[in-house]
């Protein structure tokens, strides 16, 4: 009824760690188009109106029930003006002028395509874009500008464009955990990331390593990577160190971290697409390759901060920085993948309260699936 609708509405909570946002709800028309503007604003450098649609998108896939008239959002936060004209025409019309007008841009098209490939962000794709780089073929033109990690995002990027399998991810995860094992036997590795939070694909597959002897941890993700590197199962990999001078009221996560592609064995190639073939191409000498290339991420962390890096890595990237905000204004805490700091006491000590305040936010997390952001 309208009545329990006008309810459901008015006890959607601001912030999207309060909420639970299946990864299928009711609304995905709609979602979809926000989303489209969203990344649109973020390729434009709009870090506000990446946000605005962001949220409003968020809320909606909160909502019980499928939307049948713009008046149904006026009582949800996040949900402004610009957000209900893209829900008014898409209700109305099936479709929103604004996100066909952006759908069809050149702009937004080869931003698209640019920032897909790994180790290509906003500032470099839209830099290219401004240099006249249209398409990824144009970048063969660049050659020797381009980094190594950027070159290796070219070299796999037909595979690193297919989805990861929940079953590949359990074949990434037995490769990585040998690796790991043949030097610390008992090492601790969680699969963190869209696969903890239930999606059946991913576009990687991320890994949180840890064990309760720190020392047991010292060098470990270098010799594991350059070990399963002298078994030929590493196309590339750079490992960020830890910061050692982090501090509590930083945002930035200090974890070593390494960000690798990974050639995970016995799956059979589709077909490539002929886009691809202008940017691969050695495509055709791979065809009858055993081997998928997969983006794998490895965090390893102090034992002590265990819970919170699984927290920080599990997403989504929406949630947590939502997570993040609710800690800030409300808590007056501030939260990232090392620990919880008071910020009135100004003090950079773990609180006493914070089994009871993860405990809280863990009842949030295990509600899978929950959707990307
Ligand atoms: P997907 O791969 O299936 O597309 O989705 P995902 O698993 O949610 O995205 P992701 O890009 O792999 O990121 C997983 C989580 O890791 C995400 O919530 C944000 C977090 N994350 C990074 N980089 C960093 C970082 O440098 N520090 C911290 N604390 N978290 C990070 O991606
Ligand atoms: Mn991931
Ligand atoms: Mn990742």
């Amino acid at each position: 009824s309208s009545v329990s609708r006008d309810k459901a509405t008015q006890e959607i909570p601001a912030y999207g760690c309060q909420r639970r946002t299946p990864l299928h709800h009711h609304n995905k028309e709609i979602t979809d188009a926000l989303e489209i503007l969203a990344l649109s604003a973020s390729f434009q450098g709009s870090e506000a109106r990446f946000l605005g649609f962001t949220r409003a998108s968020s809320v909606l896939k909160s909502l019980p029930f499928r939307l049948q008239s713009v008046e149904e959002v006026k009582d949800l936060p996040w949900c402004g003006g610009h957000s209900q004209t893209v829900i008014q025409e898409i209700l109305e019309d099936g479709v929103c002028r604004e996100v066909e007008t952006v759908k069809n841009s050149e702009h937004f098209q080869s931003m698209k395509a640019l920032t897909s490939i790994f180790g290509v962000g906003i500032r470099t794709a839209d830099k290219w874009y401004r240099d006249g780089v249209r398409s990824l073929s144009d970048l063969n033109n660049l050659g020797g500008k381009l980094t190594a990690e950027q070159k290796a995002g070219l070299l796999h990027y037909t595979d690193l464009q297919q989805s990861v399998t929940r079953e590949e991810a359990g074949t990434v995860e037995q490769l990585i955990k040998g690796a790991l094992q043949s030097f610390v036997p008992d090492v601790r590795v969680t699969m963190t990331g869209g696969f903890r939070r239930g999606k059946q694909e991913g576009h990687d597959v991320d890994f949180l390593i840890t064990h309760p002897d720190e020392e047991a941890l010292n060098g470990l993700l270098r010799k594991a990577v350059a070990w399963l590197d002298g078994k030929g199962s590493v196309l590339y990999y750079h490992v960020r160190a830890r910061s050692q001078n982090f501090s509590g009221s930083n945002t930035m996560d200090g974890h070593e971290t390494c960000y690798s592609i990974i050639a995970l064995p016995n799956v059979c190639p589709e077909k490539p697409s002929p886009d691809a073939e202008k940017i691969e191409p050695d495509l055709d000498k791979n065809s009858l390759r055993n081997w998928k290339a997969v983006r794998v991420d490895l965090v390893v962390c102090p034992y002590s901060e265990y819970f919170y890096a699984l927290l920080g890595w599990t997403g989504s990237k929406h949630f947590e920085r939502e997570l993040r905000r609710f800690s800030l204004h409300v808590k007056k805490m501030s939260l990232n993948s090392h620990g919880l700091f008071d910020i009135q006491k100004n003090a950079t000590t773990l609180l006493h309260r914070r089994r009871r305040y993860l405990h809280i936010l863990d009842s949030h997390m295990c509600r899978p699936p929950r959707e990307t952001p």
